[in-house]
C-alpha cells in the first residue's frame, strides 16, 4: 500500500514538474523585471549601462537603477521630445527619467516591438547609450539599425550601440 502510494505521488511530482520547467521558459521571462544598472567608475571615468543591449517581450518592464555612488544618470529616448532623433518605434512613448541620484530607480513597460536606442542625458558624449529590443526572438525578420536617424548623436554614442543582431542572439549583452 505505501509502495504504491509513493510511486503514484512520485508520477505526480514529476508530471508536475515537466509542466513547471515547460511554463517557466516562456512566462517567467515575460514577467521577470529586466533590471539595467547604471554603473560608472569611482573616478567618473567611464561610466555606462549594464546590460548594454537587452531583449525582451512585448509587455515586459525595464528597471533601470543608478548603482553608481557618486554620480547621477539618466535614461533618455532617442526622441523628437528629447530634442534628439526619432531611434523607438514611431508608434511607442517618448521616456526621460531625469536625474536619478545613487540608488534611484526608473521603470517603464514596454508593448510596442522593435529597437530602441536611449542615452544618458550628462553622459552621451561619453557613449553612455543602450538599446533594447522588444519582441518575439523566433519572429525577427526586419528590424533594421535606426542609422538614418543620426544626426546629432556622438560618434562615441553610435559606436557603442550593439547590434541588433547581437541583441537577438545573446538576448543580453554585456558591456565590452
Ligand atoms: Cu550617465
Amino acid at each position: 500500500m505505501t509502495v504504491a502510494r509513493r510511486e503514484v505521488l512520485g508520477l505526480g511530482l514529476g508530471g508536475g514538474l515537466v509542466a513547471a520547467l515547460s511554463l517557466s521558459r516562456r512566462d517567467v521571462w515575460a514577467e521577470e523585471v529586466v533590471e539595467i544598472r547604471m554603473q560608472g567608475r569611482a573616478d567618473g571615468a567611464q561610466v555606462w549601462f549594464d546590460p548594454i543591449g537587452v531583449l525582451i517581450k512585448p509587455g515586459q518592464m525595464v528597471r533601470w537603477t543608478n548603482y553608481n555612488p557618486g554620480n547621477s544618470h539618466t535614461t533618455t529616448a532617442y526622441h523628437p521630445a528629447n530634442g534628439k532623433p526619432l531611434r523607438i518605434p514611431e508608434a511607442a512613448k517618448s521616456w526621460d527619467s531625469d536625474y536619478l541620484l545613487p540608488d534611484e530607480s526608473f521603470s517603464i513597460t514596454f508593448t510596442e516591438q522593435g529597437v530602441y536606442d536611449y542615452y544618458c542625458i550628462p553622459h552621451e558624449q561619453a557613449g553612455m547609450v543602450g538599446r533594447i529590443i522588444v519582441g518575439e526572438p523566433e519572429a525577427h525578420g526586419g528590424w533594421m539599425e535606426p542609422v538614418a536617424a543620426s544626426r546629432g548623436v556622438p560618434d562615441e554614442a553610435l559606436k557603442a550601440f550593439p547590434m541588433v543582431e547581437e541583441i537577438m542572439a545573446k538576448r543580453i549583452v554585456g558591456r565590452l
